[in-house]
This record gives structure tokens, C-alpha cells and sequence, in this order.
């Protein structure tokens, strides 16, 4: 059993991709699209979606979503529709696989869909004055160590970092990673 279960794992962790989509219907609540590559495990009984808002830290247990509270179990599909969600809230998702024994894999990679409004303030402009200044690269080390404690507009607007292929891709937390990236951007 156990031997079954790390190889379920380990094709799991390599075969779960998960691809996003983002729609915004007329009642602006967000509605996303996950899929991902099946995995080739033969004793595969399908696949639960974990989503969260606001958090990356797994495992997720978001709830809200019209389709219910995280996980949600999409059987043997490898879409997922998950909908309701608050368009200005940052969203993470992961997905497992399960096999007919009830064996759940590891999580996927995590997929981040950043909110409307921290998407448009993720400027490194921590303290909100307009300006993104020294101040802001102290407030967010200050985050960083542990000695201030971030709202969530703080977090929407300071979390600039990690970098990827040139575009800012939030990760729900403020770091030494985005101090560095506040800093470049105040000392040009
Ligand atoms: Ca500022
Ligand atoms: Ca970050």
C-alpha cells in the first residue's frame, strides 16, 4: 500500500500541471477555469480541487465558491469550474489526485489569481501615499522580519515579488523577495 502511494505520488507530481482561465461574468463575482494534464496512473479515481483566498499556504480551505467549500471533487474530470468568487480577492489553487483506494497525491503546483484590486495596486506602494519611496522598501522589511504585521490592502500593494519572466506574480506573502523588488524600483 504504501509503495503504491509514493508512485501515485511521484506521477502525480509530475503530470499535474494546471492551466487557468479567468472570466468575469456580467454580476462581477469570478468565475475560474482550471485544467491540468491526466494523470497515467491506472488505479486514478479522480481529482480534488483545493482553492483559497488571500493565503498561500496550503492546504487550502477556501469556501464560498458556488461549488462549495475547498476541496472540491471533480471525479475523473480534468476541468474544474470554480465560480462565486469575490473578484477582488486573491485567489490560490492546487489539485490532487486520488486513486480507487482513496490514497490523495501531493498538491500540484499552486496557480495564483491575483484580485482586480491587488492586481492594480501591486505597485509596491505599501503605505498608500502615492509614492514608492524608501518608506515603502522599510515598511515591507519591516513585514518581511516579522515586525509588522500586514493588512491585506498592505499585502495586496507590497506583494510585487517573485518576479517571472519579467512579470509580477504575487505569492500571498511580503518577503525579502519583495523588499529587493521595491528597493530596484526606488532606487531606479
Ligand atoms: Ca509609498
Ligand atoms: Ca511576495
Amino acid at each position: 500500500m504504501v509503495k503504491c502511494y509514493k508512485k501515485f505520488v511521484c506521477l502525480i507530481v509530475s503530470a499535474v500541471l494546471v492551466n487557468v482561465f479567468m472570466l468575469y461574468s456580467p454580476c462581477s463575482a469570478l468565475t475560474v477555469e482550471l485544467s491540468w494534464n491526466a494523470s497515467t496512473e491506472s488505479t486514478l479515481a479522480g481529482y480534488k480541487v483545493y482553492y483559497q483566498a488571500d493565503s498561500s499556504t496550503l492546504p487550502f480551505q477556501g469556501t464560498g465558491a458556488l461549488e462549495g467549500a475547498a476541496p472540491v471533487d471533480v471525479y475523473n474530470w480534468t476541468t474544474a469550474t470554480i465560480s462565486g468568487l469575490d473578484p477582488d480577492r486573491t485567489y490560490y489553487f492546487a489539485v490532487t489526485a486520488y486513486d480507487i483506494n482513496g490514497l490523495e497525491s501531493s498538491f500540484s503546483n499552486i496557480v495564483t489569481v491575483p484580485g482586480s484590486a491587488s492586481s492594480a495596486f501591486s505597485s509596491g506602494d505599501i503605505n498608500a501615499d502615492g509614492n514608492v519611496n524608501v518608506a515603502d522598501a522599510l515598511l515591507a522589511l519591516q513585514v518581511a522580519v516579522g515586525k509588522v504585521a500586514p493588512d491585506s490592502g498592505q499585502l495586496g500593494r507590497g506583494d510585487v515579488a517573485p518576479i517571472v519572466n519579467g512579470t509580477s506574480q504575487p505569492n500571498g506573502k511580503i518577503d525579502i523577495g519583495d523588499v529587493i523588488v521595491i528597493l530596484g524600483k526606488v532606487t531606479g
